[in-house]
């Protein structure tokens, strides 16, 4: 098999774009297709101060190897979420990538920050599903972090994998709030919000893992255990069975949704007037976020088990 560009024997296959291509020219053109993504989506520019939020696995770690090397002014928050042996060696993973590169990697941790709680925590008391607190914690502690470091965007690791199932799971659903919001990038709703992008959704799981591989970064190969059964691994799995008879199935799924789908649904849902949480003073639609109001129904919980086992 040769390189497409140079005719060097290829190290790697990529069937959805009918290509090869030798370990240099693959990460010129990883480089080249995240590089175009956020010029076409005019996702940030060279001044624009981005904040990464690093996971510690190959997707988010590549995002931000590939701005670094790019030029991009960035910053890395990590979140730790308090999952045991997971969390620690993904913020092993995500310190040393910093450390390596003389990055500065801001750190927070569930259960840590003032008045914070982990996943189990919410999970055990509220009965939510884990994936469900999980999201309304990272929404808040990123938002919170980017606004309160003046940063002008928050840039996410998710892949064209990642926006393939998600697309089918709204799809399957007719979920059209979600489909209204699917987008690579969303516009502050209030001024307090930092413009939310993801320049990886044009390439697939493969291509970041490819791009970390080659480029030696040592991130967490683990899937965190709460994803085990979830249902966006469903919805994968079908993308890959389609993928595998059809390539570029996903990239064309996603990208003919956002050309001539997308339009469709943008005003399919109000969008409301948001104002300030009373507890913590990020955009709230009601009295208080969603964060706050979670935090408020563990504490809440929380007593009450206490006073029954007095009583
Ligand atoms: S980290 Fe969080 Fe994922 Fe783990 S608990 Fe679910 S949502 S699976 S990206
Ligand atoms: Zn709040």
């Amino acid at each position: 098999m040769k390189c497409r560009r140079c005719a060097e024997t290829a190290v790697v296959q990529l069937r959805s774009h009918n290509s090869a291509f030798c370990k240099p020219c693959f990460l010129l053109f990883f480089r080249r297709a995240v590089e175009r993504a956020i010029d076409r989506d005019r996702m940030f520019t060279r001044d624009d101060h981005v904040l990464v939020a690093v996971s510690g696995g190959k997707d988010s770690l590549a995002l931000w190897d590939v701005l670094h090397d790019l030029g991009y002014r960035t910053e890395g928050l990590y979140l730790g979420l308090g999952i045991g042996d997971y969390s620690a060696e993904s913020e092993r993973k995500a310190m040393r990538f910093a450390l390596s590169r003389g990055l500065k990697l801001r750190v927070l941790a569930l259960g840590e920050e003032a008045g914070s709680f982990t996943i189990s925590e919410a999970t055990s008391t509220t009965r939510r599903p884990p994936c469900s607190a999980c999201g309304t914690f990272k929404r808040h502690y990123f938002d919170q972090a980017a606004a309160a470091g003046g940063f002008d965007v928050l840039a996410t690791g998710h892949n064209l994998d990642d926006e393939a199932a998600r697309l089918l799971g709204n799809v399957l659903h007719w979920q059209l709030a979600y489909l209204a919001k699917q987008q690579p990038v969303l516009t502050p709703t209030h001024p307090r919000f930092v413009r939310k992008v993801r320049p990886l959704y044009r390439t697939s799981e493969l291509e970041s893992a490819t791009y970390a591989f080659l480029r030696g970064i040592d991130y967490v190969v683990e899937e965190c255990p709460n994803s085990h059964g979830a249902t966006q691994l469903v919805y994968k799995d079908l993308m890959n069975r389609l993928e595998q008879r059809m390539p570029g199935s996903k990239l064309m799924f996603v990208t003919d949704f956002l050309k001539h789908g997308h339009p469709l649904f943008a005003d399919a849902t109000a969008h409301p007037d948001l104002g300030e949480c009373a507890t913590c003073g990020m955009p709230a639609a009601g009295e208080r976020c969603g964060y706050c109001r979670l935090v408020s129904e563990i504490e809440r919980r929380r007593a009450q088990a206490v006073t029954y086992s007095r009583a």
